[in-house]
């Protein structure tokens, strides 16, 4: 037919004058940066280049799965969250939710992996404490990526080290308690941590409040136990019956009952496994995606947060890296939410 225009693909491209020097590091796709920091933020590595920093937020990883009671492989979540699919550079992020520039508004670096070497958990701990210790030394909060659950004791721990131990309240998102006593005989393990946290004085049981608990463990008597030290749990069947803002708006109070600051401790598995299936102990009937970033979006948005942790991602049970890319955003929503209310 005459009159209609030739399909040519001959002008498709916006050709630069240098294109070899056309995109910069962080302009380039997240899957070709050799270095690999989260949202390919600048490295500060040690302790020279934290203070250099001076940055509002520090990310750090936390490869460790060691202290894991059954599916392995949260040691590489670090990795996996660092990598996730994000469609955009760090230089320009806009969130859409909060209509903030995250970036624009933090300074954010990545502070690097706390050095654990695999078999030898007690000094994996060790270096995890000292590690996020050193952090939030520097005035920045530690953003810490698991790992097992293990290291909520450490990191939480090196956070209250910093401020005022028992001045810390706790929120903590989890399928699970993780108050176990013990772990095969073993005090401590990805079920143990927040008994570790409570019997060692770092934060007081009243403000210690838990969200998403559901399914069969643990068992009666480690309920009974956090009974006693005053523990405050929003199970799933509460977020069903209340919905999650009015739950987790109480959580926010109980875990201020004193305290003036909230480590926030995010297990993904509160999330229901159809949405978060890369992960050691998926329990069935968990939160929604957004529930659960709606709630850290509330959480960071009123609080004075002073250190955070995302664990039990698991990528080789992961599908389409959808743990990973939901883990990625807890953070980033984090992140966002400290942006939006910086004055
Ligand atoms: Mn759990």
């Amino acid at each position: 037919m005459s009159g209609a225009p030739d399909f040519r693909l001959e002008h498709s491209e916006l050709r630069a004058d240098d294109e070899f020097a056309e995109f910069s590091n962080t302009d380039l796709p997240y899957y070709s940066d050799w270095r690999g920091s989260f949202e390919k933020l600048p490295w500060a590595t040690d302790d020279e280049a934290l203070r250099a920093a001076a940055a509002d937020v520090a990310i750090v990883g936390a490869p460790l799965d060691d202290a894991v009671s059954s599916r392995p492989g949260a040691r590489f979540g670090p990795r996996a969250i660092r990598m996730a699919p994000t469609a955009w550079s760090s230089d320009y992020a806009w969130s859409i939710q909060l209509g903030v520039e995250p970036y624009a508004r933090l300074k954010v670096v990545d502070a690097g992996d706390a050095p654990v070497v695999p078999a030898r958990l007690e000094r994996a701990l060790r270096v995890i404490h000292e590690k996020v210790f050193r952090v939030a030394s520097t005035g920045s909060i530690p953003m810490v990526l698991g790992g097992d659950h293990s290291i909520t004791y450490p990191s939480a721990a090196a956070v209250a080290r910093h401020r005022h131990p028992r001045k810390v309240g706790i929120v903590h998102f989890d399928a699970h308690a993780d108050a176990a006593a013990e772990q095969w005989g073993s005090l401590v393990g990805h079920g143990t941590p927040m008994r570790r946290l409570i019997d060692e004085g770092w934060v007081a049981g009243s403000n210690f409040v838990q969200v998403g608990l559901r399914g069969y463990w643990p068992e009666k008597e480690t309920f009974d136990w956090m009974r006693e030290q005053g523990l405050r749990w929003h199970t799933m069947v509460e977020i069903e019956d209340r919905g999650s803002e009015a739950v987790v708006s109480d959580a926010i109070a109980e875990a201020l009952d004193g305290p003036d600051c909230i480590y926030l401790s995010v297990d993904i598995d509160v999330v229901d496994p159809g949405m978060a299936p890369g992960t050691g102990t998926p329990e069935a009937g968990g939160m929604l995606s957004r529930e659960l970033l709606r709630a850290v979006r509330q959480i960071v948005g009123q609080v004075d947060l002073v250190g955070m942790d995302v664990v039990e991602v698991s990528p080789p049970y992961d599908q389409s890296e959808l743990t990973a890319i939901l883990a990625h955003r807890v953070v980033m929503e984090a992140i966002s939410a400290l942006a939006a209310k910086k004055p």
